[in-house]
C-alpha cells in the first residue's frame, strides 16, 4: 500500500513537470518587460515563435520517430505462426504511458500557447506615437491618405523607426491588406473601418498584395511599401504636398471656370 501511494506521487510530479517552464514564464516576466516584449519589433517575435514552433515539431517529431523505429524493430515479427503477448504492465504503468507523453505534449503546447499569447497582445497594441495612413481599397486599387492633403494610390512611403497604424474601408468590395515582412493581413470591408500597424525598422522596399480574391484583377491588386530615411521621406513629403496644393488650386481654378461659363451659357439663354 505504502509502495503504490508513493508511486502516484511520482507520476503527479512527472506529470506536473512539463508545466513548470510555462508557469514559470507566464508568472517571472514583469509587466514592463512583457510590455516591451523583450525589444522585439512584431515582426522579430513572429518569426521568434514560429521558429520555436518548428523548433518544437522537429525535437518532438524525431523524438517519437526514434521511439516508433525502436519498437518496430525490437518487437518485429520473427516468423508467420510467432504469437506475440502483450507485456505484463500494472494499471498504474498502463495510465503513464498514456498520459506522460500526452502532458509533454500538453506541457509544449502550453508553454508556445503563452507566447503567441504575448506576440498577439503585441499585435493589437499600437504605440501611441502611430502615424495615421487611412486606405481606402477598390477593385483594383490601394489609396493610401496621409491626412495632410497627400495621398498615393498603390504605393506608400514612410519613415523608418517610426510605427504606422493604418486604417482601413473598402469601396466596394471585401479585400484584404497584407504588407510582406510584416506578418500582417487584415480584411478591408465596405462600411467599417478596420486597422493593422507596422514598425518598419528596415529601409528598402515590400510587397503590399490583396489577400481577399476581390474580382477579376485581384492578382494585379499589389502595390509597394517604401521604407525610406527621415530626411528624404521630409524631402518627398514637401514636394508632394506642394503638387496636392497646385492640383486643388487648379480644380478650385477650373470649378471657377465652370461655374462663369455655364452663367453666361444661362444669360445668352435668358436674352
Ligand atoms: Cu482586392
Amino acid at each position: 500500500m505504502k509502495i503504490k501511494s508513493l508511486s502516484y506521487k511520482v507520476l503527479g510530479t512527472l506529470l506536473a513537470l512539463p508545466l513548470i517552464p510555462t508557469l514559470v514564464y507566464a508568472f517571472e516576466m514583469d509587466t514592463a518587460v512583457r510590455k516591451n516584449y523583450n525589444g522585439l519589433t512584431p515582426q522579430a517575435h513572429w518569426d521568434e515563435v514560429w521558429h520555436e514552433v518548428m523548433l518544437d515539431l522537429i525535437v518532438i517529431g524525431v523524438i517519437y520517430f526514434a521511439v516508433a523505429l525502436f519498437f518496430m524493430i525490437r518487437y518485429k515479427r520473427t516468423g508467420h505462426d510467432q504469437v506475440g503477448k502483450s507485456p505484463k504492465l500494472t494499471g498504474q504503468a498502463m495510465i503513464g504511458w498514456v498520459v506522460i507523453p500526452c502532458m509533454l505534449f500538453l506541457g509544449d503546447d502550453l508553454f508556445l500557447y503563452v507566447k503567441a499569447f504575448d506576440l498577439h497582445n503585441q499585435m493589437r497594441n499600437v504605440p501611441a506615437h502611430a502615424q495615421t495612413i487611412k486606405v481606402t481599397a477598390s477593385m483594383w486599387n490601394w489609396n493610401y491618405d496621409y491626412g495632410n492633403g497627400v495621398d498615393t494610390d498603390m504605393e506608400l512611403r514612410v519613415p523608418v523607426g517610426k510605427p504606422v497604424i493604418f486604417r482601413m474601408t473598402s469601396d466596394d468590395v471585401v479585400h484584404s491588406h497584407y504588407v510582406d515582412g510584416y506578418h500582417v493581413t487584415e480584411d478591408v470591408m465596405p462600411g467599417r473601418v478596420t486597422w493593422e500597424w507596422i514598425m518598419p525598422v528596415k529601409l528598402g522596399e515590400s510587397v503590399i498584395t490583396c489577400r481577399e480574391y476581390c474580382g477579376a484583377n485581384h492578382s494585379k491588386m499589389y502595390g509597394k511599401l517604401i521604407v525610406m530615411k527621415q530626411a528624404d521621406y521630409d524631402a518627398w513629403m514637401t514636394e508632394a504636398l506642394a503638387d496636392a496644393k497646385a492640383e486643388s488650386a487648379h480644380r478650385v481654378a477650373s470649378a471657377a471656370i465652370g461655374k462663369v461659363t455655364a452663367s453666361k451659357i444661362n444669360e445668352g439663354q435668358e436674352g
